[in-house]
C-alpha cells in the first residue's frame, strides 16, 4: 500500500498513479511526456476540476538522488484530490495541475538499484567513459554560458553534448511548450538547501518581474515558518542566492516558455542528512510544502 512513511521505487510510483487515475477518472488524466534514453515512459498526471483554469506545472526528480521531491509530488497529488480543507479545495479546484513526479526515470531507477547518490541522466557520452549529463544544465536557454555548467563529461554539472541532448529534457520541453499558454506557474522540485530560486541562473542581472517573483517567494517562506516545524526557507535569484547555473528548468521556463512565475525550490534539509532525508521527515516536509504553496498561489493570484 502506497504512503509517505518510506520512499518507493519507480514501479510503485507508477502503480500509485494508475490507482489515482482509476479512482478519480473525472478530474485526472494521464500525461505522456515521452520516453527516456533507456526506454522508460516518463509519466505525468493532470488534475483539472474546471478545464481552462490557470495552470501550474510541477517538474520533480530531475536529479535522480533527490527522492524527497517525488515523495512530495505524490503527496501533493493525494492532497489535491482528497483534502477537505477549504483552502486546499480552492487551490485544487481553481487551478489546472500538471505534475511529473519523476522526470529523470533512468537515473531514479539507478539510485534505487546501484548508486544512491547518482544525480545525472544515464545516456553514455561517446567521447568519455563517464555516463550521463546534468539534466538541469541541458535546457536550451543560454546553454553553457557564463561557466554555469561543465563541458567535462565526468563532471556532476556536465551540460551534455548540446542543448536538449538528453531525451527526457527535450520531451519535457516539448510538452511544456505545447501547453505554455495555459501556464502561469512552473516549479522545479529539488533538494536540498531550503531556498526558493527565481531566474536567472545564467546571469546575475535580475529578471523584469523580480519584485513579484520575490514577493511570491516571501509569501511561501513566511507561511512555512509559521508551522510548528518552523522550517526556514530563504529566497533570491538562482545566480544571486546560490551559484551560476545555465540551462536549468526555471530559466528555460521563464525565458523560452514565457512562464512568468518560474522557480527552483530546494527542499529540506540544510545539510544534516542532505539528499538522504529520513523518511520520518517526509510528511512534515510535505505539510511545509502545502502551506507554502497555498500562500504562494494566493499571492500570485493577487498580483495577477
Ligand atoms: O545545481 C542545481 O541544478 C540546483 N541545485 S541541486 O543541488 N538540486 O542540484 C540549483 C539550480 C538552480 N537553478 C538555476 N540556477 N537556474
Ligand atoms: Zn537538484
Ligand atoms: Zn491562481
Amino acid at each position: 500500500d502506497f504512503g509517505w512513511t518510506r520512499y518507493y521505487p519507480l514501479s510503485e510510483i507508477e502503480t500509485y498513479l494508475d490507482d489515482i487515475l482509476a479512482k478519480y477518472p473525472e478530474v485526472t488524466s494521464h500525461i505522456d511526456i515521452g520516453t527516456s534514453f533507456e526506454g522508460r515512459k516518463i509519466r505525468g498526471i493532470k488534475i483539472s476540476y474546471n478545464e481552462g483554469n490557470p495552470g501550474i506545472f510541477i517538474e520533480s526528480n530531475i536529479h535522480a538522488r533527490e527522492w524527497i521531491t517525488s515523495a512530495t509530488a505524490t503527496w501533493l497529488i493525494n492532497e489535491l484530490l482528497t483534502s477537505e480543507d477549504a483552502d486546499v479545495r480552492k487551490l485544487a479546484e481553481n487551478h489546472d495541475w500538471y505534475i511529473v513526479p519523476v522526470l529523470n526515470v533512468d537515473g531514479f531507477v539507478y539510485t534505487h538499484e546501484t548508486d544512491r547518490m547518482w544525480r545525472k541522466t544515464r545516456q553514455p557520452v561517446s567521447t568519455s567513459s563517464c555516463i550521463g549529463a546534468d539534466p538541469n544544465r541541458n535546457y536550451d536557454s543560454h546553454w553553457m554560458e557564463n561557466n554555469g555548467a561543465s563541458a567535462n563529461p565526468c563532471s556532476e554539472t556536465y551540460a551534455g553534448t548540446h542543448a536538449f541532448s538528453e531525451p527526457e529534457i527535450q520531451a519535457l520541453a516539448n510538452y511544456v511548450t505545447s501547453i505554455k499558454e495555459r501556464l502561469n506557474i512552473m516549479l522545479a522540485f529539488h533538494s536540498y538547501s531550503q531556498v526558493l530560486l527565481s531566474p536567472y541562473g545564467w546571469t546575475e542581472t535580475p529578471p523584469d518581474n523580480f519584485d513579484d517573483l520575490m514577493a511570491v517567494a516571501e509569501a511561501y517562506s513566511n507561511a512555512v515558518e509559521k508551522l510548528p516545524y518552523k522550517t526556514k526557507y530563504t529566497y533570491g535569484t538562482s545566480a544571486g542566492a546560490m551559484y551560476f547555473a545555465s540551462g536549468a528548468t526555471n530559466d528555460w521556463a521563464y525565458s523560452e516558455a514565457d512562464i512568468q512565475l518560474s522557480y527552483t525550490i530546494e527542499f529540506r534539509d540544510t545539510g544534516r542528512y542532505g539528499f538522504i532525508l529520513p523518511p520520518v521527515q517526509i510528511i512534515p516536509h510535505c505539510e511545509d510544502t502545502l502551506a507554502g504553496l497555498l500562500a504562494f498561489v494566493e499571492k500570485a493570484d493577487e498580483l495577477g
